[in-house]
Protein backbone atom coordinates (compact mmCIF):
# COMPACT_ATOMS: atom_id res chain seq x y z
CA UNK A 1 0.00 0.00 0.00
CA UNK A 2 2.64 2.45 0.58
CA UNK A 3 4.58 3.68 -2.58
CA UNK A 4 8.49 4.78 -2.33
CA UNK A 5 7.24 8.29 -3.90
CA UNK A 6 8.64 6.89 -6.89
CA UNK A 7 7.77 4.10 -8.96
CA UNK A 8 5.87 2.49 -6.69
CA UNK A 9 2.64 4.64 -6.25
CA UNK A 10 0.72 4.86 -2.88
CA UNK A 11 -2.26 2.60 -2.30
CA UNK A 12 -5.73 4.19 -0.87
CA UNK A 13 -7.21 2.01 2.42
CA UNK A 14 -10.63 1.95 2.44
CA UNK A 15 -11.71 3.02 5.75
CA UNK A 16 -9.27 5.27 7.00
CA UNK A 17 -9.60 8.88 6.57
CA UNK A 18 -6.55 11.48 7.23
CA UNK A 19 -7.47 11.77 10.89
CA UNK A 20 -7.10 7.65 11.29
CA UNK A 21 -4.09 8.04 9.12
CA UNK A 22 -2.52 11.07 11.75
CA UNK A 23 -3.68 8.40 14.54
CA UNK A 24 -1.77 5.49 13.30
CA UNK A 25 1.18 7.46 12.84
CA UNK A 26 1.49 8.63 16.83
CA UNK A 27 1.17 4.52 17.95
CA UNK A 28 3.79 3.92 16.13
CA UNK A 29 5.93 6.80 16.95
CA UNK A 30 4.71 5.84 20.82
CA UNK A 31 6.07 2.21 19.82
CA UNK A 32 9.07 3.72 18.42
CA UNK A 33 10.14 5.51 21.34
CA UNK A 34 9.04 2.78 23.50
CA UNK A 35 11.47 0.69 22.24
CA UNK A 36 14.58 3.30 21.59
CA UNK A 37 13.83 4.79 24.97
CA UNK A 38 14.17 0.87 26.47
CA UNK A 39 17.11 0.05 25.02
CA UNK A 40 19.01 3.12 26.48
CA UNK A 41 17.51 2.24 30.31
CA UNK A 42 18.60 -1.47 29.98
CA UNK A 43 21.98 0.31 29.26
CA UNK A 44 21.98 2.52 32.16
CA UNK A 45 20.37 -0.64 34.25
CA UNK A 46 17.54 0.77 34.83
CA UNK A 47 15.58 -2.23 33.30
CA UNK A 48 16.23 -5.74 32.91
CA UNK A 49 16.95 -7.74 29.62
CA UNK A 50 14.65 -6.55 27.14
CA UNK A 51 13.76 -7.90 23.42
CA UNK A 52 13.31 -5.01 21.10
CA UNK A 53 10.72 -4.44 18.36
CA UNK A 54 12.21 -1.93 16.22
CA UNK A 55 10.60 -2.35 12.73
CA UNK A 56 8.04 -4.68 14.53
CA UNK A 57 5.57 -1.23 15.22
CA UNK A 58 3.90 -1.51 11.67
CA UNK A 59 2.87 -5.08 12.64
CA UNK A 60 1.84 -4.39 16.22
CA UNK A 61 0.16 -0.54 15.37
CA UNK A 62 -1.54 -1.84 12.12
CA UNK A 63 -2.81 -4.86 13.50
CA UNK A 64 -4.55 -3.43 16.45
CA UNK A 65 -6.02 -0.39 14.57
CA UNK A 66 -8.16 -3.05 12.83
CA UNK A 67 -9.83 -4.58 16.00
CA UNK A 68 -12.17 -3.04 18.56
CA UNK A 69 -11.57 -2.18 22.07
CA UNK A 70 -13.86 -5.21 22.99
CA UNK A 71 -11.22 -7.60 20.90
CA UNK A 72 -8.44 -9.41 22.84
CA UNK A 73 -4.72 -9.01 21.96
CA UNK A 74 -2.38 -12.11 22.87
CA UNK A 75 1.41 -10.65 22.70
CA UNK A 76 4.38 -12.34 23.01
CA UNK A 77 7.76 -10.46 24.51
CA UNK A 78 8.39 -9.12 21.18
CA UNK A 79 4.79 -6.86 21.32
CA UNK A 80 5.49 -6.32 25.59
CA UNK A 81 4.55 -2.62 24.46
CA UNK A 82 0.98 -3.55 22.74
CA UNK A 83 -0.84 -2.25 25.88
CA UNK A 84 0.25 1.28 24.93
CA UNK A 85 -2.30 1.12 22.36
CA UNK A 86 -4.73 0.22 24.64
CA UNK A 87 -4.40 2.76 27.06
CA UNK A 88 -1.88 0.54 29.29
CA UNK A 89 0.96 3.23 31.36
CA UNK A 90 3.82 3.41 29.67
CA UNK A 91 5.62 2.77 33.61
CA UNK A 92 3.06 -0.84 33.91
CA UNK A 93 4.89 -2.05 30.91
CA UNK A 94 8.75 -0.53 31.70
CA UNK A 95 7.60 -1.85 35.80
CA UNK A 96 7.36 -5.56 34.23
CA UNK A 97 10.55 -5.23 32.03
CA UNK A 98 12.49 -4.20 35.40
CA UNK A 99 10.54 -7.18 37.32
CA UNK A 100 8.20 -5.17 39.73
CA UNK A 101 4.73 -6.33 40.44
CA UNK A 102 3.29 -3.00 39.15
CA UNK A 103 4.13 -4.73 36.04
CA UNK A 104 1.33 -6.78 36.14
CA UNK A 105 -2.54 -6.11 35.20
CA UNK A 106 -5.37 -7.69 34.96
CA UNK A 107 -6.09 -8.94 31.05
CA UNK A 108 -9.42 -8.04 31.43
CA UNK A 109 -8.78 -4.58 32.10
CA UNK A 110 -7.20 -3.73 28.93
CA UNK A 111 -8.51 -7.56 26.82
CA UNK A 112 -4.68 -7.61 26.84
CA UNK A 113 -3.34 -10.73 27.95
CA UNK A 114 -0.28 -11.12 29.76
CA UNK A 115 3.16 -10.93 27.58
CA UNK A 116 4.10 -14.52 26.70
CA UNK A 117 7.57 -15.58 27.18
CA UNK A 118 7.23 -19.42 26.60
CA UNK A 119 7.43 -19.72 22.78
CA UNK A 120 3.57 -20.39 21.26
CA UNK A 121 2.18 -21.28 24.65
CA UNK A 122 -0.62 -18.19 24.43
CA UNK A 123 -1.85 -19.70 20.69
CA UNK A 124 -4.33 -22.28 22.87
CA UNK A 125 -5.64 -19.33 25.56
CA UNK A 126 -6.35 -17.17 22.34
CA UNK A 127 -7.98 -20.23 20.85
CA UNK A 128 -10.03 -21.00 24.17
CA UNK A 129 -10.91 -17.62 24.70
CA UNK A 130 -11.80 -16.32 21.07
CA UNK A 131 -14.09 -20.04 21.21
CA UNK A 132 -15.81 -18.82 24.42
CA UNK A 133 -16.63 -15.54 22.64
CA UNK A 134 -18.71 -17.66 20.36
CA UNK A 135 -20.23 -19.35 22.50
CA UNK A 136 -21.43 -16.77 24.52
CA UNK A 137 -22.58 -15.24 21.28
CA UNK A 138 -20.30 -12.44 21.91
CA UNK A 139 -19.08 -10.31 18.83
CA UNK A 140 -15.04 -9.90 20.13
CA UNK A 141 -12.64 -11.88 18.69
CA UNK A 142 -9.07 -12.51 19.68
CA UNK A 143 -5.83 -11.95 17.96
CA UNK A 144 -2.28 -13.70 19.11
CA UNK A 145 1.30 -12.24 17.93
CA UNK A 146 3.72 -14.78 18.01
CA UNK A 147 7.12 -15.29 15.59
CA UNK A 148 8.84 -17.26 12.47
CA UNK A 149 9.87 -19.80 15.19
CA UNK A 150 6.64 -20.38 17.25
CA UNK A 151 5.28 -21.89 14.37
CA UNK A 152 7.71 -25.04 15.08
CA UNK A 153 5.98 -25.31 18.36
CA UNK A 154 3.34 -28.04 19.43
CA UNK A 155 1.41 -25.06 21.16
CA UNK A 156 1.26 -23.25 17.99
CA UNK A 157 -0.32 -26.37 16.01
CA UNK A 158 -2.81 -27.18 19.16
CA UNK A 159 -3.93 -23.94 19.08
CA UNK A 160 -3.96 -23.35 15.53
CA UNK A 161 -5.92 -26.60 15.25
CA UNK A 162 -8.17 -26.11 17.59
CA UNK A 163 -9.33 -23.13 16.18
CA UNK A 164 -9.84 -24.57 12.47
CA UNK A 165 -12.09 -26.99 14.05
CA UNK A 166 -14.01 -25.13 16.23
CA UNK A 167 -14.10 -22.39 13.83
CA UNK A 168 -13.14 -20.13 17.01
CA UNK A 169 -12.99 -16.38 16.00
CA UNK A 170 -9.32 -16.02 15.99
CA UNK A 171 -6.19 -13.80 14.34
CA UNK A 172 -2.97 -15.80 14.34
CA UNK A 173 -0.54 -13.17 13.63
CA UNK A 174 2.91 -14.59 12.68
CA UNK A 175 5.56 -11.95 12.54
CA UNK A 176 7.99 -13.60 10.67
CA UNK A 177 11.02 -11.42 11.10
CA UNK A 178 13.15 -14.71 9.69
CA UNK A 179 15.01 -15.12 12.74
CA UNK A 180 14.28 -17.32 15.94
CA UNK A 181 17.24 -15.82 17.89
CA UNK A 182 20.31 -16.98 16.10
CA UNK A 183 18.22 -20.16 14.01
CA UNK A 184 17.14 -18.60 10.54
CA UNK A 185 13.94 -19.69 8.86
CA UNK A 186 15.72 -21.89 6.55
CA UNK A 187 16.57 -24.10 9.30
CA UNK A 188 13.56 -23.56 10.73
CA UNK A 189 11.03 -25.00 8.30
CA UNK A 190 10.43 -26.96 4.86
CA UNK A 191 7.08 -25.11 3.65
CA UNK A 192 7.89 -22.41 0.65
CA UNK A 193 5.96 -20.09 3.16
CA UNK A 194 4.49 -19.59 6.40
CA UNK A 195 1.52 -18.96 4.99
CA UNK A 196 1.26 -22.41 3.74
CA UNK A 197 0.50 -23.75 7.02
CA UNK A 198 -2.48 -22.39 6.92
CA UNK A 199 -4.11 -24.93 4.64
CA UNK A 200 -3.28 -28.02 6.86
CA UNK A 201 -5.65 -25.99 9.85
CA UNK A 202 -8.24 -25.44 7.02
CA UNK A 203 -8.16 -21.69 7.28
CA UNK A 204 -7.11 -18.77 4.97
CA UNK A 205 -3.72 -18.29 4.85
CA UNK A 206 -2.15 -14.05 3.70
CA UNK A 207 1.04 -13.05 2.95
CA UNK A 208 1.73 -9.09 3.84
CA UNK A 209 4.80 -6.58 3.77
CA UNK A 210 5.15 -6.61 7.79
CA UNK A 211 7.20 -2.84 7.19
CA UNK A 212 3.78 -1.39 5.70
CA UNK A 213 1.24 -0.43 8.40
CA UNK A 214 -1.05 -0.36 5.78
CA UNK A 215 -0.88 -3.36 4.50
CA UNK A 216 -1.10 -5.23 7.96
CA UNK A 217 -4.08 -2.87 8.89
CA UNK A 218 -5.79 -4.04 5.56
CA UNK A 219 -5.01 -7.90 6.25
CA UNK A 220 -5.93 -8.01 9.59
CA UNK A 221 -9.15 -5.65 9.24
CA UNK A 222 -10.58 -8.62 6.54
CA UNK A 223 -9.60 -11.47 9.08
CA UNK A 224 -11.66 -9.83 11.75
CA UNK A 225 -14.63 -9.63 9.06
CA UNK A 226 -13.97 -13.13 8.65
CA UNK A 227 -14.23 -13.96 12.32
CA UNK A 228 -17.02 -11.87 12.63
CA UNK A 229 -18.69 -13.54 10.05
CA UNK A 230 -18.30 -16.68 11.49
CA UNK A 231 -16.06 -18.20 9.01
CA UNK A 232 -13.48 -18.69 12.13
CA UNK A 233 -9.76 -18.13 11.97
CA UNK A 234 -7.18 -16.37 10.05
CA UNK A 235 -3.36 -16.88 9.66
CA UNK A 236 -1.47 -14.03 8.62
CA UNK A 237 2.52 -13.97 7.94
CA UNK A 238 3.85 -10.80 8.05
CA UNK A 239 6.69 -10.94 6.20
CA UNK A 240 9.67 -8.62 7.52
CA UNK A 241 13.57 -9.08 9.01
CA UNK A 242 15.12 -8.82 12.50
CA UNK A 243 17.41 -5.44 11.96
CA UNK A 244 18.12 -5.29 15.66
CA UNK A 245 19.12 -8.09 17.82
CA UNK A 246 17.24 -10.64 19.64
CA UNK A 247 17.24 -8.71 22.54
CA UNK A 248 19.74 -6.92 24.82
CA UNK A 249 21.60 -9.84 25.81
CA UNK A 250 22.41 -10.84 22.40
CA UNK A 251 25.01 -10.32 20.37
CA UNK A 252 23.79 -11.14 16.86
CA UNK A 253 27.47 -9.79 14.39
CA UNK A 254 28.31 -13.31 15.05
CA UNK A 255 24.96 -15.01 12.75
CA UNK A 256 23.51 -12.14 11.07
CA UNK A 257 23.60 -10.61 7.77
CA UNK A 258 25.02 -7.03 8.42
CA UNK A 259 24.16 -6.12 4.81
CA UNK A 260 20.73 -7.49 5.12
CA UNK A 261 19.91 -5.47 8.34
CA UNK A 262 21.31 -1.99 6.89
CA UNK A 263 18.83 -2.64 3.95
CA UNK A 264 16.26 -3.19 6.49
CA UNK A 265 17.09 -0.17 8.78
CA UNK A 266 16.82 2.29 5.66
CA UNK A 267 13.39 1.26 4.82
CA UNK A 268 12.10 0.80 8.26
CA UNK A 269 8.21 1.00 8.66
CA UNK A 270 7.76 4.45 10.34
CA UNK A 271 10.02 6.41 7.97
CA UNK A 272 8.01 4.80 4.56
CA UNK A 273 4.80 5.55 6.72
CA UNK A 274 6.08 8.93 7.48
CA UNK A 275 6.64 9.79 3.69
CA UNK A 276 3.31 8.42 2.61
CA UNK A 277 1.44 10.91 5.30
CA UNK A 278 3.77 13.54 3.92
CA UNK A 279 3.18 13.26 0.05
CA UNK A 280 -0.56 13.09 1.00
CA UNK A 281 -0.16 16.32 2.95
CA UNK A 282 -1.37 15.65 6.40
CA UNK A 283 1.76 15.45 8.42
CA UNK A 284 3.21 19.20 8.62
CA UNK A 285 6.00 19.26 10.09
CA UNK A 286 5.05 20.71 13.30
CA UNK A 287 2.43 17.95 14.11
CA UNK A 288 5.29 15.64 13.34
CA UNK A 289 7.52 17.05 16.32
CA UNK A 290 4.76 17.52 18.78
CA UNK A 291 4.10 13.88 18.37
CA UNK A 292 7.72 12.84 18.65
CA UNK A 293 7.61 15.45 21.55
CA UNK A 294 4.83 14.32 24.14
CA UNK A 295 5.89 10.25 22.99
CA UNK A 296 9.46 11.43 24.63
CA UNK A 297 7.69 13.05 27.56
CA UNK A 298 5.71 9.81 28.28
CA UNK A 299 8.43 7.90 28.44
CA UNK A 300 10.45 10.34 30.63
CA UNK A 301 7.38 10.32 33.12
CA UNK A 302 6.94 6.67 32.97
CA UNK A 303 10.52 5.88 33.75
CA UNK A 304 10.41 8.33 37.11
CA UNK A 305 7.06 6.46 37.83
CA UNK A 306 8.61 3.13 37.45
CA UNK A 307 11.37 3.98 39.49
CA UNK A 308 9.91 5.74 42.43
CA UNK A 309 7.62 2.13 42.86
CA UNK A 310 8.59 1.04 46.35
CA UNK A 311 10.77 -2.22 46.37
CA UNK A 312 8.09 -5.14 46.53
CA UNK A 313 8.00 -7.24 49.46
CA UNK A 314 10.63 -10.41 48.78
CA UNK A 315 7.78 -12.96 50.12
CA UNK A 316 6.25 -12.49 46.14
CA UNK A 317 9.15 -14.81 45.03
CA UNK A 318 7.83 -17.54 46.88
CA UNK A 319 3.96 -16.96 47.79
CA UNK A 320 3.15 -18.50 44.70
CA UNK A 321 5.28 -20.96 43.86
CA UNK A 322 3.84 -23.41 46.33
CA UNK A 323 0.52 -24.86 47.71
CA UNK A 324 2.79 -26.55 50.54
CA UNK A 325 5.58 -24.46 51.00
CA UNK A 326 8.87 -26.37 52.36
CA UNK A 327 9.54 -26.49 56.24
CA UNK A 328 12.85 -24.79 55.05
CA UNK A 329 11.05 -21.49 53.56
CA UNK A 330 10.42 -19.34 56.54
CA UNK A 331 14.31 -19.55 57.39
CA UNK A 332 15.18 -18.58 53.93
CA UNK A 333 12.83 -15.89 53.31
CA UNK A 334 14.18 -14.54 56.81
CA UNK A 335 17.88 -14.68 55.29
CA UNK A 336 16.73 -13.17 52.13
CA UNK A 337 15.23 -10.16 53.94
CA UNK A 338 18.35 -10.24 56.01
CA UNK A 339 20.79 -10.61 52.96
CA UNK A 340 18.66 -7.40 51.49
CA UNK A 341 18.46 -5.29 54.32
CA UNK A 342 22.36 -5.56 54.27
CA UNK A 343 22.52 -3.97 50.60
C1 LIG B 1 9.01 -22.97 24.79
C2 LIG B 1 10.24 -22.14 24.64
N1 LIG B 1 11.35 -22.69 24.07
C3 LIG B 1 12.46 -21.94 23.92
C4 LIG B 1 12.50 -20.64 24.33
C5 LIG B 1 13.77 -19.80 24.15
N2 LIG B 1 13.53 -18.76 23.13
C6 LIG B 1 13.32 -17.47 23.48
S1 LIG B 1 13.07 -16.50 22.17
C7 LIG B 1 13.23 -17.78 21.07
C8 LIG B 1 13.11 -17.56 19.59
C9 LIG B 1 11.72 -17.37 19.11
O1 LIG B 1 11.73 -16.93 17.78
P1 LIG B 1 10.43 -16.47 17.05
O2 LIG B 1 9.29 -17.35 17.40
O3 LIG B 1 10.77 -16.34 15.61
O4 LIG B 1 10.11 -15.03 17.69
P2 LIG B 1 10.96 -13.68 17.59
O5 LIG B 1 11.83 -13.65 18.82
O6 LIG B 1 11.76 -13.69 16.34
O7 LIG B 1 9.95 -12.58 17.60
C10 LIG B 1 13.51 -18.96 21.77
C11 LIG B 1 13.74 -20.27 21.14
C12 LIG B 1 11.34 -20.11 24.93
N3 LIG B 1 11.26 -18.83 25.35
N4 LIG B 1 10.21 -20.87 25.06
MG1 LIG C 1 11.40 -14.63 14.55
Amino acid sequence: MIGDGEAVPDGEVEGLDDGDLVELYRQLVLLRTYDERSVVYHRQGRIGTYAIFWNHEAMQAGAVFALEDEDWIFPSYRESAIGLLRGMPAKTILSWWRGHPAGWWNPADYNVGSICVPIGTHVPHAAGLAWGKKLRGERACAIAFFGDGATSEGSFHEGANFAGVLKAPLVLFCNNNQWAISTPLEAQTAAETLADKAVGYGMPGVRVDGADVLAVYEATRDAVARARADDGPTFIEAVTYRAAPHATADDPSVYIDAERVEEERRRECVGRFEGYLRRRGVLPEELRDTIHEEAAQVMREAIAQAEAEPDPDPELLFSHAFAAPPRSFDADLAELRRVLADG
